[in-house]
């Protein structure tokens, strides 16, 4: 009886230690670079942080407010299609507000809290900015400037605003809505989840022999390329190179295309629009010589300054 009840308590604390989450402020480890730049050690950072200077047309500081925002991938979940989010997707303050945001990144990557627009003469660049590689919490304090505005929040991690980490801040009455708010406002390019592959490959009027012959190339260039790594890796100039293979791929989608625009034309039609192509082809070429040569004798032509 002993044995299992320590083994429950034993599993308990493990399974406890596993779910719990760390995550660690990083705020306290901030040294302070001058000019509300402030950065730690792992590459936590604050800019435009400002406790004490007014925005012109402020007399005094309206409000104090202190929020904690959640910057994760779970808090994407509900929105079809995205990846991350802020937990939070709309804030209001009063002008001149001094706002405290306490900011906790809970995936195990860099996520940031990036506002724009601000005044520049207070604000480097019209940024107020968090940003912290997860799981951490960094804080940072601004004041608000006055008037009705809408502030672009968001993530500035490539492809984090428009995999959904993009949020918007009014103060006051703000100055309308900014667009591809998850859960707030229509995007600007929606996501179609209803057709099928079927319904988008009957769209591009592609057939499945086309699919299937696409494949079937892709599946012999790989295979090939792999051949080419092997025989490259013993032998300098293999025969197999990566053009070779990828001129092998390109002509057999070609042609597969190409089969089927010529379906029910005779040779005789087939082989005037090949020579066709093969004149406008050749005629590239020319130019693309001509201009060449051109370049080289212009370049001959250059006067060189005088010493
Ligand atoms: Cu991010």
């Amino acid at each position: 009886m002993v044995k299992f009840l320590s083994f429950g308590l034993m599993s308990i604390f493990f399974s406890a230690s596993i779910v719990a989450e760390e995550i660690e402020d990083h705020t306290k480890m901030l040294m302070d670079h001058g000019d509300g730049h402030l950065m730690e050690m792992s590459g936590g950072m604050v800019m435009g942080q400002n406790t004490d200077k007014l925005p012109g047309g402020c007399d005094s500081i309206s409000e104090t407010k202190e929020v904690t925002v959640h910057a994760g991938h779970k808090y994407a979940e509900k929105f079809p299609g995205r990846m991350f989010a802020f937990d939070t997707q709309e804030f209001h303050f009063k002008p001149c507000t001094k706002l405290t945001i306490h900011f906790v990144n809970e995936d195990k990557i860099r996520h940031q809290w990036m506002m724009h627009g601000l005044p520049k003469y207070m604000y480097p660049k019209g940024m107020f900015h968090l940003e912290v590689s997860g799981p951490a919490k960094i804080s940072g304090t601004l004041i608000l400037p006055p008037g009705d505005k809408t502030y672009l929040v968001h993530c500035d991690i490539a492809q984090h605003m428009e995999k959904g980490m993009k949020a918007q801040l009014k103060v006051g009455d703000g100055d309308g809505d900014l667009p591809s708010i998850p859960g707030v406002t229509a995007p600007v390019v929606p996501d179609d989840y209803n057709a099928g592959l079927a319904e988008v490959f009957a769209a591009a009027k592609v057939t499945e022999a086309e699919i299937e012959a696409a494949n079937v190339a892709l599946a012999v260039a790989e295979a090939a390329k792999k051949a080419g790594q092997k025989a490259a890796a013993t032998q300098t100039d293999s025969f197999v190179s990566g053009v070779t293979v990828i001129g092998l791929a390109i002509g057999l989608i070609i042609s597969a295309v190409m089969g089927r625009k010529f379906q029910g034309k005779s040779i005789a039609e087939v082989t005037t629009y090949s020579f066709g192509l093969l004149g406008m082809f050749i005629g590239f070429i020319k130019r693309l010589v001509s201009r060449l040569i051109n370049l080289v004798f212009s370049s001959k032509n250059k006067v060189l300054p005088s010493k």
